[in-house]
């Protein structure tokens, strides 16, 4: 059940001139009264409604501050974020996007943070996350897949990290295998992909995006600083945090639903457009050999796919890749 204050959110979004309070009464069925207050709550959490005599109610704007309301009001999505948790801070979204998927929550939930305090990133590593200044957040998705295609999600949610900076920036977003988003090779974002799975079927997957969003350089923690950015750092403008996340959910959803429905080629083609380094050479040294690569692409379970100079072709899982002058060295 939606809560009566979501539900009058709702109608008052849809509303593009003022709606009475009787009306609003026997829409939601409760008193004018009720309706009244209702109307003072959401003032104090940073609505600004304008209240018109013998018009009504009206939406002006909305606050700037992050909450579940605020994140859900336009958001133009049919299943991912119907569920949607939002915390000033916490030790990971990741451990609570568990914890929620073990409680039974839907396909699709999402959480957000404002701050980390424990962040991590992939292998255990530390991911820097400082308060209000970038997107925390875990999406806990359920999808009928074999365990195998779950390399597939990170992929295709870096595709859409991508293409989100190209269409709302002048930036040149890069995804450097197998899912870093870079601009002017730096890193901007991380994924990090967890899941719980049978021999044959994937129970959930819990997909955790980092994006630094509005640190300024100095806010960029001095060891990482020659290879970490911001979009704000990058681009000299302030994102709106709320903005950027609602777009991400809507185009995640889009993307996973035509993904689902026509398979993986769609998906490996956008992440190849923006592939960094793809079609071009780097060193590549495993545990047998060193050897000069042209970077092809990637393959349906993830791999790197690389051709040596004899024309051999090899798919990398993980390799120690020299990604070039300049390039960024995880
Ligand atoms: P990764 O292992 O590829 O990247 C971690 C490495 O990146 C660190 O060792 C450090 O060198 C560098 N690093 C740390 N913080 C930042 C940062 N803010 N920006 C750029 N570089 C950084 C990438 O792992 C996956 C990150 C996922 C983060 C999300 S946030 C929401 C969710 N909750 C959570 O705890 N993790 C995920």
């Amino acid at each position: 059940m939606e809560s009566t204050r979501k539900q009058l959110i709702n109608i008052l979004e849809k509303q593009k001139e003022h709606i009475s309070g009787q009306e609003l009464s026997d829409q939601l069925n409760i008193s004018r009264t009720a309706i009244w207050k209702h109307m003072n709550e959401l003032k104090k959490d940073g609505y600004q409604i304008e209240a018109v005599q013998r018009k009504g109610y009206k939406i002006i704007s909305y606050p700037d501050k992050i909450s579940e309301n605020t994140l859900q009001w336009g958001l133009e999505t049919s299943w991912i974020g119907k569920e949607l948790h939002h915390y000033d801070q916490v030790e990971s979204t990741q451990a609570i996007a568990h914890r929620m998927a073990k409680q039974g929550k839907p396909h699709g939930t999402v959480i957000v943070a404002d701050e980390q305090v424990k962040g991590k990133g992939r292998m255990s590593r530390p991911w820097h996350s400082p308060k209000g200044k970038g997107i925390w957040m875990s999406l806990l998705l359920r999808p009928e897949l074999a365990p195998i295609q779950a390399p597939q999600l990170t992929l295709l949610a870096a595709t859409v990290l991508a293409e989100l900076i190209s269409h709302y920036s002048e930036l040149d977003p890069k995804i450097k295998w197998p899912n870093d988003i870079l601009v002017n090779h730096k890193k901007i974002s991380g994924i990090l992909t967890e899941m719980q799975a049978e021999q044959d079927q994937i129970q959930y997957v819990v997909l955790g995006i980092g994006i630094n969003v509005n640190q300024e350089e100095d806010e960029i923690p001095e060891e990482i600083r020659h290879k970490a950015s911001s979009l704000k750092i990058e681009s000299n403008k302030t994102w709106e945090v709320q903005t950027v996340i609602q777009h991400i959910l809507r185009l995640f959803e889009q993307t996973y639903d035509q993904y689902l429905d026509s398979g993986f080629e769609h998906v490996k083609s956008i992440w190849e457009h923006y592939g960094y380094r793809i079609g071009e050479e780097v060193k590549i040294s495993t545990m047998k050999r060193s050897w000069k690569a042209f970077l092809v692409g990637i393959e349906p379970d993830g791999a790197l796919l690389a051709r040596d100079d004899s024309g051999n072709e090899e798919k990398l899982y993980s390799a120690e890749i020299h990604w070039g002058e300049g390039g960024y060295h995880a």
